[in-house]
């Protein structure tokens, strides 16, 4: 039994990549450097798990801004918009992963392309950029291939490893084509196969012994199109024979039951990975299609949490594989790459030791992977003292009094099917609403954030490192606040908010603020590009020891002329975006997030906030990647969740919600569910056909499609908005219509906001005198 890791976290001990590759872009460091400090760190990861006796290291698993980028760029997929400025290789890479504007400059041309699409890596918080293709879409391989450069380096260092390839039907599964175009992205297969055969075939010559090519997309649903381009894809592979490194192919972050039969095509490779952490039960299954001398590489420790990996449930996993394949064909590892972890539990010096005990980060995980593996191989008696500890560890935590909170259960156990419904219908709600608010036709309002000013930003810092006391950083939030007040009396808005000028990452300033959280200070994670986050985790029963955002609120509302909103983050953004507990269901960590945010919208309202909004931004990304029963029971306790958290108001305070996103097509009868006063969605960039499935399916209450793009400087005109606000009156009646921008604004400049704002209120009295 051999140990692995299908891909290690890139971003370095202290964030080290985010560090330069940011300098990189200011023009603070030259190119060479980026590329040096990039060369560092691929080979300080090698030689940790070198180090930690990890059999089998993964290669080209690191990027400078994101893996499937790097295939686009391998595989010259380069959208001519891209192309014709002949940038530098690492210029036209980066061009595509975040867009690329420079002013003309000695004698070069100026620059001015947006980014490629970037989108959500299956079910998880890190962002992919898509593959995007024309109609005469060719392929080429650009120079060397970075999997061969990067075999080499780690070879020249002492170290063979195995080199990551994203497959050929998951590459073009997760493309698509490019505006404008129609191609089908699966028909290229016949033209880019000859690339993976080159490209296999030089790192046999280099030296590789096998090569892992992830196939991910074996854990969807996929058309029968995609599914059947397996089997020409791999017996094209399978036919180099000899000329190519031994195959592992990986699936990871589900099952691939529904899609078995592929196996059949796929019995010419050397082994098959699978996600035993996510989905153990499809073991058998698995199993009972491998050929007869195909390897199986078991996920067994999770890549996408940091709990420590349970011994013995992995180590009886393991051997009842071993009974029935033997020790040569089977490969214990991480259940996917290691990339959605943070990077070491060493840099943690401030938490409390008892939980610390319980968590693993990446190369802890390279660790636990040893030790599974030479407690297979020697027996038990080999790793008795890790055995122990672990067990013990095991132990601790599930009785620790952190973990259960009897009253948090008791609270539980008497929620009532009442208590996720409002009083009354709608129809009755929003007269009452509208007697306490008194708001015009279109009424306008913001999504939260103001802009998160760099002076925000550095009065934060000196409170975090206590140069400043509580009192003077309460001044500072106050006027803060004061400002935003009175910006918002200027512009003439109609619902204010408060500006969230006090948080930094939303779902961390909850975390912060609830019991049954723990908060690390380095444990940070790839988001996208050179972005983080660092999750908070959650590690025991939930519950609010004090209000979390009455305080601001209140101060908001005592010195506006206009209804306050207050701000809330939703139960399931709050799970979905910290690292959840991986011994209770996470519906019952939802429901008691959504407790904890109940008695918080409770408090709102008794400090006369009528107006209260609970986001959901990531209420999507938690659907399961399948269609079916699965995606039905998430739905339930979602919509639960979020009902139970906003249902304890009386009629005439409105709720609102929002959403960063507005293909609710495929479950808009979940979104009609959450029963939300006002819904605040994304509309600014998407075709406004999107808002007819609120047409189609009779939806009553009201809606503020964003009528502007926030994630972009631009300023849009008076003009431009009225039109998008026409088009928006084609689908919903003009006294369901809100007019606000399309999400917060705190990654905006003031001078961008105030002239967008001003622009937007206009067009709505426009609008207001036309009705
Ligand atoms: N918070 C969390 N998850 C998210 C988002 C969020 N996932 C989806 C989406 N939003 C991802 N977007 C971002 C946007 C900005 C940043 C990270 C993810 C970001 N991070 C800072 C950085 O890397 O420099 C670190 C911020 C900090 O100091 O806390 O800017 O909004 N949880
Ligand atoms: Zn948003």
């Amino acid at each position: 039994v051999q140990s692995s890791i299908l891909g290690f976290p890139r971003m370095g001990v202290n964030r080290d990549l985010k560090k330069a590759t940011e300098a990189f872009w200011a023009g603070k460091i030259p190119k060479e450097e980026l590329l040096s400090e990039g060369k560092r760190l691929r080979l300080e990861h090698w030689q940790l798990q070198k180090k930690a006796g990890v059999d089998i290291i993964p290669s080209n698993d690191f990027a400078f801004y994101d893996q499937v980028l790097d295939h686009i760029h391998l595989f010259g997929v380069v959208p001519e918009r891209y192309s014709k400025y002949n940038l530098s290789d690492l210029d036209e890479y980066f061009a595509m992963g975040r867009g690329l504007q420079r002013p003309e400059k000695d004698g070069e041309p100026a620059v001015d392309v947006s980014a490629l699409e970037m989108v959500k890596w299956f079910d998880s918080n890190y962002h992919y950029v898509k593959p995007t293709l024309q109609d005469n879409q060719t392929f080429k391989l650009s120079g060397t291939a970075k999997p061969v450069i990067e075999f080499k380096e780690a070879k020249d260092a002492g170290i063979l490893t195995r080199p990551v390839l994203l497959g050929p039907v998951s590459f073009l599964a997760l493309a698509k084509a490019d505006r404008g175009q129609s191609v089908d992205p699966i028909s290229l297969l016949d033209k880019l196969l000859p690339l993976y055969e080159d490209v296999l075939m030089q790192l046999k010559d280099a030296g590789a012994e096998s090569v892992q090519i992830d196939e991910p997309v074996l854990v969807f649903d996929i058309p029968t199109k995609v599914k059947n381009a397996f089997k020409p894809a791999y017996e094209k592979i399978g036919a180099l024979g000899s000329k190519a490194p031994k195959i592992v192919l990986a699936t990871y972050f589900g099952d691939i039951v529904h899609n078995i039969g592929v196996l059949d095509s796929l019995k010419g490779l050397y082994a098959i990975h699978i996600d035993l952490v996510r989905n153990p039960e499809q073991l058998d299954t698995v199993l009972g299609a491998l050929g007869p001398e195909q390897t199986l590489s078991a996920g067994v420790v999770d890549g996408r949490n940091i709990w420590k990996t349970n011994f013995k449930h992995a180590i009886e996993t393991v051997e009842t594989i071993v009974q029935k394949l033997g020790k040569d064909r089977v490969i214990v590892s991480s259940s996917s790459s290691l990339l959605h972890t943070p990077h070491t539990l060493a840099s943690e010096k401030k938490l409390d030791p008892e939980v610390k005990d319980w968590f693993s980060f990446a190369v802890e995980k390279a660790d636990e992977l040893v030790i599974i593996a030479k407690a297979v191989n020697e027996g038990p008696a080999a790793v008795r003292s890790e055995l122990e500890a672990n067990a013990k560890s095991m132990q601790a935590r599930a009785s620790s009094a952190r973990t259960n909170d009897p009253k948090v259960k008791d609270r539980q156990a008497k929620i009532t099917e009442d208590m996720h419904k409002r009083a009354s219908p709608f129809p009755t709600r929003i007269a009452e609403q509208q007697k306490r608010l008194n708001l015009p036709k279109f009424p306008t309002t913001t999504i939260g954030s103001f802009p998160q000013t760099k002076e925000i930003r550095i009065q934060r810092n000196k409170f975090v490192k206590n140069e400043i006391t509580a009192e003077e950083y309460e001044k500072f939030i106050e006027k803060e606040i004061q400002d935003v007040v009175r910006i918002q009396e200027e512009l003439d808005l109609d619902v204010f908010v408060h500006g969230e000028p006090e948080r930094n990452d939303m779902v961390q300033y909850f975390g912060e603020r609830l019991n049954g959280y723990e908060f690390t200070t380095h444990a940070w994670v790839q988001s996208y590009g050179s972005r983080c986050v660092r999750p908070p985790i959650i590690v025991g029963d939930i519950s609010r020891p004090a209000p979390m955002t009455v305080k601001e609120s209140q101060y908001a509302a005592s010195i506006s002329k206009k209804p306050m909103k207050g701000m809330l983050t939703g139960p399931i953004t709050c799970l979905r975006w910290s690292f959840p507990r991986d011994d209770v269901h996470q519906s019952v960590q939802a429901q008691q997030l959504a407790l904890a945010l109940r008695d918080e919208v409770v408090d709102l309202e008794a400090a006369g906030i009528y107006v209260i909004q609970v986001d959901e931004p990531a209420l999507r990304e938690g659907l399961p990647l399948r269609a079916g029963k699965e995606r039905e029971r998430y739905l339930q306790w979602a919509v639960n969740s979020f009902r139970l958290s906003t249902a304890g108001v009386e009629d005439g305070t409105q709720i609102h919600s929002h959403f960063c996103y507005s293909e609710f097509q495929d479950f808009f009868y979940a979104i009609a569910a959450l029963d939300a006063d006002v819904l605040s969605i994304e509309n600014s960039k998407s075709d406004a056909k999107l808002l007819k499935v609120f047409v189609d399916e009779a939806y009553p209450r009201h809606i503020g499609p964003g009528v502007y793009d926030i994630h972009s400087p631009r300023v849009p005109s008076e003009q431009e908005i009225k039109d998008r606000i026409q088009e928006m009156l084609q689908y919903l009646k003009p006294d369901q219509l809100w007019i606000d921008p399309d999400c917060g604004l705190k990654t905006r400049q003031w001078s961008e906001t105030k002239a967008a704002l001003t622009n937007m209120v206009n067009a709505a009295k426009y609008f207001r005198s036309q009705y």
